[in-house]
Order: C-alpha cells, then structure tokens, then sequence
C-alpha cells in the first residue's frame, strides 16, 4: 500500500505522527511552496524566507534518510498554488492507496483538509498534532463548563503531568510562580550577549532572492537575516540561550531598552512553531540548567511557564473555541490601524522602536507585543480584525493558533475576558518604568494632556472613561476606577479633549502620506 504524507511548512520535524510510520520504499512525503499560503495575509518577508529555507533543508534531510520527497517550488511551472491543488496533483502522479496528515495549525486549513477525502476520491487520515504536549482533545475536557479559564489553573496541570519542576508532589523552590521577582529594570551596564547568527548557505540564498523577487513588496527587510534554518542550527540556538541568557531571562523578562532588540529573550518561537524544536526538549534543556545550577530558579520557572503553560493554553483556547472566537468584539472597537504599524514614522519612540525591530527581524519580544504594540492599540481602540491581521503578518512565529488568542483575548479584550482577567491597558508610566524609551521621546511621560503630554496617558484615562461601566465589577481594576471616581469633570473633560484631539489628528491616519502612496515613487515599507 502506497500512502502520500502531506507535510506543512510548520511540520517540520522528523517526530511529526504523520511520519512516525512512514515506509521508506513505498511511501512518498509533499512539501508545497503555494502562492495561496504565502498570500493569504502579506507576510513578512523573512517569515517567508525561513519557512521556505526550513522546508528545502528538511527536504533534503529526507531525502539523505532515503524517503522519496515530492518538493514543489513556488516558481515550479505548473505549481497550482493551493495545498489541494498540489495534493490533486500529486495523487495524479503518485497513485497512492490513502492519504496520511498531521493536524494543521489553522482553522481555515483544516476547513481545507476536511474536504480532501471527498475531492481525491481517496481514504485521508488526519492524525493529531504531536507538537505539543496537550492534545485538543485533553485541553477541550480541560476548559468544558468552565465560564472563565485561568492560566495559572492549566499551567499547575501540565507541571504536574510533565513532572517538570517538581520535587516528591510539589512545587520546586516551594512556588508555583516566580512572576513577582521578573520585573527588574535593565541596569544600564548590563550587556546581554546578543543570540548567534546563522549565515544563509545556498539554499538559503537561493530562496532570499526568490522571496525579495516574488514578495519584495512586503513588509519589512531581508537584509541581516540571521535565522537558524536547519533541526542542527536550531539546536545551537538553544544551547546558546541556555548557555549565555537563560540566567537572567526571569529578572529581566519585562525590560526594554533603546535598540536592545533582544535583551536575554531565547528568540525560540520561530524554531518551536514551525517544528524545528520540540518544547520536551527546550523546557527539558531549561530545567536541567536549573538543576546543574547554572540558572535560578526564577529565570528556569518564568521560562517553562511560557511553554507548558502559555503556548499550550493559548493553542488549547484556539482550538476549543474556533471558529466564533475571532467574531467577537466586546469592546466594540472599530478604529482603523494607523499607518504609523507599518512604517514606523511615528513620534511615539517606544512604537517606532518596535515597529524598526520588528521590521529588521520579524520579531519583538514579548513585553514589546503586549505593552507597547498591544496595548496602544487597546486603549486607542483599534479593530480587533485589523490588529490580528497585522500580527499575523509581522512575525516569523506567527500562525493563527497562537496569535489570535494573544491579540484578540490577550491584549484587546475583544473575548470579553475570557483569556484574561483584565484588559492589560496602561499608561506611559508603565512604559518609563520598563524602559529608557521615553528620554529618547519628543513627548513628556509626566504630562496627561496638552500637546505634548504622552499620548499614552490621556489616551489611557480615555479608555478607562469609555469602559467604565463594563470594568466597574472587575476587581483588578478597582484602583484606576477608584483615581477616576476622586478627578474633577474638568479633569477628565481635559482628558477626553486631548484623546480626541489626537485621534482625529494626521498621526493616527490609516493611509500612507500622500507621498508615500504608489504613484508617488515607491512606496515606503520598512
Ligand atoms: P521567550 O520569552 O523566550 O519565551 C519562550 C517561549 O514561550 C516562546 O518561544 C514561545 O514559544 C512561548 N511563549 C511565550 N509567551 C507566549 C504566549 N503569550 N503565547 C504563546 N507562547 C508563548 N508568540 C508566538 O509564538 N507567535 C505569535 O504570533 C505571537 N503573537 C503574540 C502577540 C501578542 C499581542 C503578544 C502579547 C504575544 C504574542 N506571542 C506570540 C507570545 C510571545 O510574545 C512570543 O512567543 C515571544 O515574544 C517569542 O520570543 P521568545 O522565543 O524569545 O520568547
Ligand atoms: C506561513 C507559510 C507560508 C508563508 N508558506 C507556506 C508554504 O508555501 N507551504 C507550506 O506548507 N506552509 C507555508 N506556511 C505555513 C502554513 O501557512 C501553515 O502550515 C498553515 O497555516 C497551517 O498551520
Ligand atoms: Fe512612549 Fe509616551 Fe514614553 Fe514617548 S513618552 S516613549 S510615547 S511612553
């Protein structure tokens, strides 16, 4: 029996349960390079860039394990463009008995996937993805009946059931959580040594000048890419965070600094969601840092959570509530994303200075998306759809499962608490707590309203103002609603008078400046 394993651009790991029994001399694997799939949303153009070098690499890995691989190209003549088109195609070629694929990441995908059998005239068996350590089927019995679901909850679970970080039953250091002391300023003499560079080989020069060719028009640059491409780079990336960063990841996880693109984060996610990494191995590696005494237990703990807990929660949320999770907009917001996410040009520096890094490495780190990117654009009311389109296409990890929990729960609140306890809105203060973002400002962060006061902060006051009534029973905003209840009306009719003076004004425009606009030269993406 011949059977054809699909693979996707996010499988690509050798464990992957559309493999595990794969038959060398009868069966064949499909890696497609598909217009559809790298236009859906406007990628990055690094995010294209690794993805399509990963896939050639791992093809090739395949390949020398001698499995037959089918490996369309994107410029291959008769490339159809669509994950079904090439399926049909192959089939035509191949003639296999059955089809055998792993579960994708997306809903719109998997909507394909369900119609294979029909179309191919053919058995199709879609396995569960083995990526993660919690099945949907496990976290579905997990959420049922529950109205809201706390992290914290899940996370004590999966440390129970992985066995990671415990000591006879319990807790390792006596806590669950360390979070309290991860929240240090980043003294100025700290250097973190920044994580190692992957020179492209020919394959990967092979496809840079494919994506600048075929995608040039997309956001951001291909200049300096840097990113690990192979399982054995991959691997190096780690070691090296668990080497040189790990020890101080917990202490300072919350900081930012003036060009700091990557302080002492791992820079993991792109390899963790597209296969490359397995979280057994990176959370394992963590842990036994830990245990040799070489990383705290606040770094090692901070660390694990974000895994075990965070990515699998979210990943479990997407895939218990999809698809009426991403309709919702509990906060009704509606304004249109400023034209400032794309091209930077912004007199906001700590905005500008995520949205310059995001655009030379198709990455932020995590307090940058959350209270910088996110969190402007909560309090300003930006459209959920606009935001999540936005993350989608801007970041090397970003695949629906894990960034439509983020951006739409997470940060905009637009699911009305079900992933959060409180929307995470805060004020300039937070950010100059955090940062040296706001000495490198033309805006004043001590300033609530006037022309130069940091729109942060009225636009916080604003917000607070506007969902007063829905916020009243929550108990993690009582003291903002508490400062509210004690200003003046002429107080907060000031700040009412600056949120709107400055979102009407040309700096929250959605459109590129009018010379900026195509027809005008060419138009300016970072
Ligand atoms: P580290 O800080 O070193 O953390 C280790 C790992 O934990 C990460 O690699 C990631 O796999 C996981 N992790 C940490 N936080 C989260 C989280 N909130 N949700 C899921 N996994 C998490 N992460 C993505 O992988 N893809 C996305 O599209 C994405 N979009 C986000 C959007 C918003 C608005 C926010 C607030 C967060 C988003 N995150 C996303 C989570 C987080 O910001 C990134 O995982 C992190 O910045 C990646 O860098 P790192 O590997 O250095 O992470
Ligand atoms: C993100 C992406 C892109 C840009 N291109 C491809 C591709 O050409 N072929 C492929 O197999 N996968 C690609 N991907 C990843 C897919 O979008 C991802 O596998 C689905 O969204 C399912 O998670
Ligand atoms: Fe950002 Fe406000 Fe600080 Fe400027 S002053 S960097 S806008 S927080």
């Amino acid at each position: 029996m011949t059977t054809l394993r699909p693979l996707l651009g996010d499988q690509l790991t050798r464990r992957i349960s559309s493999l595990v029994d794969i038959d060398p001399d009868r069966d064949v694997v499909l890696m497609m390079e598909v217009m559809e799939e790298a236009t859906y949303v406007r990628h990055h153009k690094q995010k294209i860039a690794f993805l399509f070098s990963a896939m050639r690499h791992f093809a090739a890995d395949l390949r020398r394990e001698g499995i037959r691989v089918v490996y369309v190209a994107l410029d291959d003549p008769d490339n159809t463009g669509s994950f079904t088109g090439e399926l049909a195609r192959a089939c035509a070629a191949v003639r296999p008995d059955r089809v055998v694929a792993a579960e994708p990441g997306e809903w719109r995908v998997e909507e394909a996937m369900r119609r294979w059998s029909a179309e191919l005239g053919l058995p199709v068996e879609i396995r569960p993805d083995n990526r993660f350590l919690c099945s949907r089927a496990e976290f579905a019995g997990w959420q049922d009946g529950k109205a809201s679901l706390v992290m914290e909850a899940f996370y004590r679970e999966m440390r129970k059931r992985t066995g990671l970080l415990m000591e006879d039953g319990a807790p390792e250091g006596g806590r669950w959580n360390f979070d309290r002391e991860n929240r240090k300023r980043l003294p100025s003499a700290a250097t973190p040594p920044p994580p190692p560079d992957f020179p492209p080989d020919d394959t990967t020069r092979e496809v840079l000048a494919l994506v600048e060719r075929r995608f040039g028009g997309h956001f951001g640059t291909l200049d300096g890419f840097r990113w690990a491409v192979t399982r054995t780079d991959a691997l190096r990336a780690l070691a090296d965070f668990v080497e040189n960063r790990l020890s101080a990841y917990g202490d300072y996880q919350d900081a930012m600094r003036q060009g700091g693109d990557f302080l002492y984060h791992s820079v993991l996610s792109p390899y963790l969601n597209s296969g490359l990494l397995t979280p057994e191995e990176v959370t394992r590696a963590a842990e036994r840092a830990y245990r040799e005494g070489w990383a705290p237990i606040n770094a090692v703990e901070g660390f694990i959570r974000q895994i075990i807990g965070w990515r699998e929660y979210v990943r479990g949320v997407y895939w218990a509530r999809m698809p009426g999770y991403a309709e919702t907009n509990a906060l009704g917001a509606t304004r249109p994303l400023p034209w400032f996410y794309w091209s930077g040009e912004t007199a906001m520096n700590c905005l500008a200075q995520c949205v310059r890094g995001t655009a030379a490495h198709a990455w932020a780190h995590h307090i940058q998306r959350l209270m910088v990117l996110g969190n402007f654009a909560l309090i300003a009311g930006i459209r959920p759809a606009e935001l999540e389109e936005w993350f989608l296409v801007v970041y090397a990890d970003a695949y629906e499962w894990v960034e439509l929990p983020n951006v739409h729960g997470m940060i905009l609140y637009a699911d009305g608490g079900l992933l959060g306890s409180k929307p995470y809105a805060a004020s300039g203060a937070y950010i100059d707590r955090m940062s040296d973002y706001c000495r490198h400002c033309r805006y004043d962060v001590r300033q609530r309203t006037g022309p130069d006061a940091c729109p942060f902060n009225f636009l916080y006051w604003d917000f607070v103002m506007r969902h007063a009534d829905r916020l009243a029973g929550n108990p993690r905003m009582k003291m903002p609603l508490d400062t509210l209840a004690k200003m003046s009306d002429a107080r907060r009719a000031e700040l009412r008078a600056s949120a709107e003076r400055f979102l009407l004004s040309d700096a929250m425009s959605p459109d590129p400046p009018a010379e900026a606009r195509p027809g005008a030269g060419q138009l300016r993406l970072l």
